[in-house]
């Protein structure tokens, strides 16, 4: 009885609202920018602070005017060629839609996939409403993708992949038909959602490596569910743990913590896909290609506003051309590490200027020739950044951040490499976040680690030690699925040689052989000048009387110094010895994130690979061990000086496979943002 009349009272405002969605749609699709506007539409409704404020004062000028320049700029470059002057016109109107009309928050990434599905309507009364909501202020992040994406102008028009199958791809040819007609359900089915899971690329797509795809049944793809609200469905929930939070200082209050936020983001580089374009037949060239991703990735970074940005496949041009300078007007400093060989990409760390000081910044490149174990083109980079505290703050100490990025080789059966590679980054964390007095700084390690929760990577890096000695390569990573035909390889001690000035506990050999060479001072002679000294003179208790042999007390040289006290630190001699068959590290990391989603019963996800689902991209960060009396279990941890305030949560794979998998229009990367708050204790002089 209820449900009948909440029926009746909530359809007609249902279809009220869908019919909004679908006018907008309309729109945009008008305007031969579909995705671009309706991203940039969405993007006016966001919470988060406006980049507005960074571009206008670098001249001087007014926002709005500088806005309008670099609009009018862009649109007389031509856009790449994409736009005529009159559908640029267009987008211009369009991006000036009410923020008001929108819902708030988080809600500016989660639009409904139905919006693309659905045919649309085009009857007077919607027109008329397409004519009210194309009045308003423009948003700021568009003028800097569009500056960024006018700074590559050729690029955008490429089409990924140049398979007959997308020959539906729009031409302006199709537009003026779609300009001069009302729009046919025939026309919208060339919408990029729908031809996504298009029967004619059924057999192709089955094909790749015998992958399991979400719609596939029986070799035959269902068809697209009617309509799928995509908000519900991609929906990420930020989680507020400031609760748990054990704040030292009685009565003090979250807000004494210095709190920044932190992005770990592989945005897939463009060139990867050219690269194996069979890992994303699944995906419509049009969401492939960079321009749009490039729109996308840019509203998800400003939505979410992190303090420190970390980039994987960060393409070199497109990171020099576009997102290094787009960034730089967001407020961020940007430091780059390119791959090293042929790879055109690499990781970036960025931080907000307003927040940190960069103390230093070391690249580590993960190839080292001549040794097998390190022949890959991989890196990493560590930065060490210092807080900068606010005015309010003045008479207190902050200490500073260590903050890492790395993407590690993919390859499944290479673990043994992944593990060297893991090791050098390691003993570089170790080197900059190590204090003068002995200690660590806190420390944040993000990235693509290609390996799984719980492999026996991920398991050195969490509990600080791996005992690897005989273990089969693939292993390692927990990629068991992608090795359909594991090699033999198996990982001996030691796994790299001494001569890389690594220690096994992945810290640099530098202090060891300064300590070898101390020790070499002690050469023999020098050493047998000790024969006759006071400890070597006193008989053992234990020794047996055996008259002539032992019972002998040597004459001691009158010139010899009376005693010799040699300091010897244990703790020294274990940092110089290599450890067989095992590594460790000291710099107690846990992760932010459970791998476990306890409400779905299912694991996280970060990526989806040929629609296989896992965790592979971590942020750890630096906690104080938990005494554990079980032995070799895994280690507690519980925050120290940096604490863990939220995060938000990633998405299982029967989601993400109703959202067709990654990338798809909203997420323009085939991995997941991870995003997490975290808060720094500072103390008072
Ligand atoms: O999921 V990744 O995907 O962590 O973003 O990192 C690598 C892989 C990236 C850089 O090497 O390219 C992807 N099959 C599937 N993916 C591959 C392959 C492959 N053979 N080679 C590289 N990648």
């Amino acid at each position: 009885m209820i449900g009948t009349v909440l029926c009746y009272a909530l359809l007609p405002v249902a279809r009220l609202l869908r019919a909004l969605r679908d006018i907008l749609t309309v729109i945009c699709y008008l305007t031969n920018a579909f995705f671009t506007c309706r991203k940039n539409i969405l993007l006016a409704k966001s919470t988060a602070p406006r980049i507005d404020s960074f571009s206008a004062p670098v001249s001087g000028k007014p926002v709005l005017e500088e806005q309008q320049a670099l609009l009018q700029q862009w649109l007389e470059e031509g856009a790449g060629g994409l736009h005529t002057n009159e559908s640029a016109s267009r987008i211009e109107k369009l991006s000036a839609i009410s923020a008001t009309e929108w819902l708030e928050g988080p809600e500016i990434l989660m639009t409904s996939l139905s919006n693309l599905n659905v045919s649309p309507q085009s009857d007077d009364q919607e027109q008329q409403h397409v004519q009210t909501v194309e009045t308003e202020v423009s948003p700021g992040l568009q003028e800097i993708v569009e500056t960024a994406l006018a700074s590559c102008p050729a690029e955008g028009q490429e089409a990924v992949g140049d398979n007959a199958v997308w020959a539906a791809v729009r031409t302006q040819a199709d537009l003026e038909v779609i300009n001069a007609a009302p729009l046919s359900t025939e026309v919208w089915i060339e919408d990029p959602a729908v031809l996504a899971w298009s029967p004619a690329l059924e057999s192709d797509m089955v094909s790749t490596e015998g992958a399991v795809w979400p719609f596939q049944n029986a070799g035959q793809f269902q068809p697209l569910p009617a309509e799928i609200p995509y908000h519900e469905i991609l929906w990420r929930d930020w989680e507020d743990l400031s609760a748990q939070v054990c704040i030292p200082e009685e009565g003090a209050e979250t807000e004494s913590l210095f709190e920044f936020r932190v992005m770990s983001y592989n945005i897939l580089a463009q060139d990867l896909i050219e690269q194996s374009p069979h890992l994303y037949m699944h995906c419509h060239p049009d969401i492939l290609n960079w321009n749009y991703r490039l729109t996308n990735l840019f509203q998800e970074i400003q939505h979410w506003d992190p303090d420190i940005l970390c980039l994987q496949e960060a393409q070199e041009n497109h990171y020099w051309e576009q997102l290094e300078p787009a960034l730089v007007m967001m407020g961020f400093a940007c430091i780059y590490k390119r791959r090293t060989g042929r790879k055109t990409d690499g990781c970036a760390i960025c931080y907000k200027q307003s927040r940190f000081q960069l103390i230093s910044a070391s690249p580590v490149e993960y190839f080292r020739p001549g040794l097998d174990i390190l022949n890959r083109d991989n890196v990493g980079l560590v930065l060490l950044l210092q807080p900068l505290l606010h005015e309010s703050f003045e008479g207190t100490a902050i200490s500073p951040l260590c903050v890492a990025n790395t993407h590690v080789l993919y390859n499944p059966h290479r673990g043994d490499i992944k593990l060297a590679q893991m090791a050098l980054l390691m003993a570089e964390i170790d080197k900059t976040a190590k204090m003068a007095n002995g200690n660590y700084c806190p420390i944040i390690l993000c990235g693509d680690l290609n390996s799984v929760p719980d492999s026996p990577l991920y398991k050195f890096i969490r509990n600080g030690q791996l005992y690897y000695q005989g273990m089969p390569a693939w292993k390692v990573s927990g990629q068991e699925e992608f090795c359909q035909h594991p090699h033999q390889r198996k990982l001996l001690s030691p796994l790299w040689p001494s001569s890389l000035g690594i220690m096994d506990n992945c810290q640099y050999a530098t202090l060891c052989q300064r300590k070898t060479s101390d020790r070499r001072k002690y050469s023999r002679e020098f050493l047998l000048q000790f024969r006759y000294c006071d400890a070597a003179c006193e008989r053992p208790a234990e020794l047996i009387l055996l008259e002539g042999v032992t019972d002998a007390i040597p004459d001691r040289p009158a010139h010899w110094p009376k005693e010799l006290t040699v300091v010897n630190n244990p703790d020294q001699e274990l940092f110089c010895s290599r450890n067989p068959g095992s590594v460790q590290h000291g710099l107690n990391l846990t992760s932010v994130y459970s791998h476990f989603l306890p409400q779905r019963g299912r694991p996280e996800i970060t990526t989806m690979p040929m629609g296989v689902g896992a965790t592979v991209d971590y942020i750890f960060y630096s906690a104080e061990p938990i005494q554990n009396e079980n032995e070799g279990s895994r280690k507690m941890y519980q925050d120290g000086a940096l604490k863990l305030l939220g995060r938000l949560s990633l998405l299982s794979d029967d989601i993400l496979w109703s959202a067709y998998g990654l990338p798809n229009p909203f997420c323009s990367s085939d991995h997941l943002c991870l995003l997490a708050s975290f808060g720094l204790e500072h103390s008072n002089f």
